[in-house]
């Protein structure tokens, strides 16, 4: 498995672009490409050239800014359009063309050996030009495997740097997408990366998949914006690769995550999802008292990702009928509030109460909370009798 050695390439200047609230100014390019370099990705694939004249300036801007990240575009197979993107002077050319019948049907009318030809005399000048060369073939999923083992074998005697897995629309699970990806790594020595639509929900998983597989990049997007509802998110395949050993991962910039997202975000006028990964609203807030307790004693209970490591915070939710008197104890301790666990338990079963009735607020249960603020002996006996720290003994009802 090539965890280890992974890359990203980013494409939120590229596949983020086909998203339908996406329009990027160059400054906003400028700045997401910044960002991203920020955080460590290795790559930045942007728009093709050819798409309109303010994105050959747009490539060109970018791919002059001197980022540590190599910058790629996106082309079609035809020479007239890898001239193009190489004047740019961009670092790398991803060269795409379909193979599936549905596209060699009703998009570009070629078959494989006229697929091949036209990548024969695109790859042999590409690699006169001093640029890595990526040839991948879209619809990857729903092409014939013989026709496409075919493509990639013969592109990659030709020498490209790297084969293409696309699955295009999200039609994969994991298994196909990890033998797709092992039998191409018997058969190619070039690199291989995977690129996965998120039409069923598979896309991390179908990227993990292939990084277990033997592919060496993976193509991904912040927020995974992309052509319909987007592609392998940044974060997500992050939080995946986290999860199994966060040093894989202690090449990025984790922190910027947030970043990231948030400015994604505004810029394509949409809200981060409550449950996204790592970002999410959601993310590292614990509510019911069994889990709110052991997290306080060790967060590993009930989190695979450590907050901290992402420059945020868990937080407890308090005010719910399922809290439990640990957490309240957590906030009276939080607020410097000098309680014993006998107040605590009490204010415990008063906030269930209300809690019954209607949502509370944190504001709300801080004012129980201060309105028992015990009298100074009691705070004494509190200080000298009662631990303040979580208890392990008792179970929470929850
Ligand atoms: C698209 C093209 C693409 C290309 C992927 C790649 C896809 O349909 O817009 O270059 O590997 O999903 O097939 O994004
Ligand atoms: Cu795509």
């Amino acid at each position: 498995m090539s965890l280890e050695k992974f890359a990203i390439i980013d494409s939120t200047l590229r596949e983020g672009e086909q998203f339908v609230n996406a329009f990027f100014t160059t400054e906003q390019k400028i700045r997401i490409a910044t960002l991203l370099d920020a955080f460590g990705v290795e790559y930045i694939e942007l728009t093709t050239p050819c798409a309109s004249p303010q994105s050959e300036k747009d490539c060109r801007a970018i791919a002059g800014l001197g980022l540590r990240a190599k910058t790629l575009t996106h082309t079609r197979c035809a020479l007239e359009d890898v001239k193009i993107a190489v004047d740019t002077g961009v670092d790398g050319v991803d060269v795409v063309i379909g193979t599936s019948s549905y596209l060699r049907k009703f998009s570009h009318g070629k078959s494989i050996v006229e697929i091949i030809e036209t990548a024969q005399d695109v790859i042999e000048y590409l690699l006169t030009q001093d640029v890595e060369v990526r040839f991948s073939t879209e619809d990857s999923l729903r092409s014939n495997a013989e026709d496409l083992y075919q493509v990639y074998e013969a592109v990659d005697q030709m020498g490209v740097h790297r084969v293409g897995v696309a699955d295009t629309v999200g039609i994969g699970t994991p298994r196909q997408i990890y033998d797709l990806v092992k039998e191409l790594r018997a058969r190619v020595k070039a690199d291989i990366e995977f690129h996965g639509h998120n039409d069923t929900g598979c896309a991390i998983a179908n990227a993990f998949a292939a990084l277990e597989a033997g592919a060496t990049h993976v193509d991904t997007s912040v927020l995974g914006i992309g052509e319909r509802n987007g592609i392998t998110p940044l974060g997500g395949l992050v939080a995946r690769v986290y999860a199994v050993n966060p040093a894989l991962v202690s090449k990025y910039h984790l922190p910027l995550l947030l970043h990231l997202d948030q400015a994604v975000s505004r810029l394509v006028n949409v809200d981060i999802p409550f449950n996204n990964y790592i970002t999410g609203f959601a993310a590292f807030t614990h509510k019911a008292g069994i889990h709110a307790k052991a997290v306080l004693n060790n967060p590993s209970t009930y989190e695979i990702l450590r907050p901290e490591d992402f420059g945020l915070s868990r937080y407890i939710h308090i005010g719910s009928r399922l809290t439990g008197w640990n957490a309240i104890r957590y906030r009276a301790d939080q607020l410097g509030l000098k309680l014993n666990n006998r107040e605590i338990k009490e204010i415990t079963e008063q906030v269930k109460m209300l809690a019954d009735q209607q949502q509370l607020t944190l504001d709300e249960v801080d004012r129980l909370l201060s309105m028992h603020q015990a009298t100074d002996e009691e705070a004494i006996a509190a200080e000298v009798g009662d631990p303040q720290s979580v208890e392990t003994g008792e179970q929470e009802t929850l």
